[in-house]
C-alpha cells in the first residue's frame, strides 16, 4: 500500500485566490498581488516562529496576525469588515486547475486496483480544512484529512510527520508527501518519508539543503500518472 499525503495550501489550494478580494479593497492589481505574497510569507513565518517558541496558536490565528501585520507594513487602509471578508475568503480559496483532474485519475486508478491511500495533510485547522476541501469539491476523493492541530505544532516539525504516519497507519517507507512548499518537502525527507515537490512555478528554486525531493512534478496530472500503478502486485 502506498500512502499519498497531499499538502493543502500551495499544493491543492491556491492561496493567491485572495487577490481578487484584495484588489477590491486596495484598488490595484499589482498592490493586491504584492500584498497576497507578503501575507502568505508572513503567515508561514509566524508558524515557524510559534513552532520554535514551543507555543501553539492555530493556523487561523497566524493567518489573521499576518493579515494585520501586512496592513500595517504596507500602509494599507483595510477596515475591520474588509479584514473579516478576507479571512472568510481563506475558507473558500479555489483549488488549482489541475487538482480535480489529478485526483479523479488517482481515484480511477484505485478503482482498477492501484493500492493507494489519499490524504490531505496540512497546517490548517480541522474545521477550516473540512470547509475548504468541501467547497473546492475535492473532499470526496480523500480517505482522510490530517491536521497538525492534533499535534499542536506546525510543519516542518518532525512531530507532525510522525503524527501523520500514526493517524494514517502508514510506514514512512511507503508514504509520499506531495507538496508545493519546499520547507514541507525538507521536513518530510528529514522525517524519513518520500517526497514529491510540486513545482507550481517553473522559476521556483528549491533550497540547497541535503533534504531534496525524490521526485519533482509540474502538476497533479503528472503526479497521478506516476502513482497510478502503485502496488498493484504487492500487499
Ligand atoms: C499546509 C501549509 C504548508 O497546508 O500551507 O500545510
Amino acid at each position: 500500500m502506498t500512502t499519498l499525503a497531499f499538502d493543502v495550501y500551495g499544493t491543492l489550494i491556491d492561496t493567491a485566490g485572495v487577490t481578487t478580494v484584495l484588489e477590491k479593497h486596495l484598488g490595484d492589481a499589482a498592490a493586491a498581488a504584492e500584498f497576497s505574497t507578503q501575507w502568505r510569507q508572513k503567515q508561514l513565518e509566524y508558524t515557524f516562529r510559534y513552532g520554535l517558541m514551543g507555543v501553539y496558536r492555530d493556523f487561523r490565528v497566524c493567518t489573521r496576525q499576518a493579515l494585520d501585520f501586512c496592513c500595517d507594513a504596507l500602509c494599507a487602509d483595510v477596515p475591520a469588515a474588509a479584514r473579516a471578508e478576507l479571512m472568510d475568503c481563506y475558507l473558500a480559496l479555489p483549488a488549482f486547475d489541475d487538482v480535480r483532474g489529478g485526483l479523479e485519475l488517482l481515484s480511477a486508478a484505485r478503482a482498477k486496483g492501484a493500492r493507494l491511500k489519499l490524504y490531505a495533510f496540512s497546517n490548517g485547522r480541522p474545521d477550516d480544512l473540512a470547509q475548504l476541501l468541501a467547497r473546492a469539491g475535492i473532499d470526496a476523493h480523500l480517505d482522510g484529512v490530517v491536521s497538525v492541530h492534533e499535534a499542536q505544532t506546525f510543519k516542518p516539525a518532525a512531530a507532525v510527520y510522525r503524527h501523520f504516519l500514526a493517524r494514517a497507519g502508514a510506514a514512512a517507507a511507503d508514504t509520499w508527501l506531495i507538496s508545493g512548499n519546499p520547507f514541507d518537502i525538507c521536513g518530510a525527507r528529514a522525517a524519513g518519508l518520500h517526497a514529491l515537490w510540486l513545482r507550481r512555478a517553473p522559476a521556483a528554486v528549491f533550497d540547497p539543503w541535503e533534504f531534496a525531493p525524490d521526485v519533482i512534478a509540474a502538476d497533479l496530472i503528472e503526479v497521478a500518472r506516476r502513482f497510478s500503478d502503485a502496488g498493484e502486485n504487492s500487499s
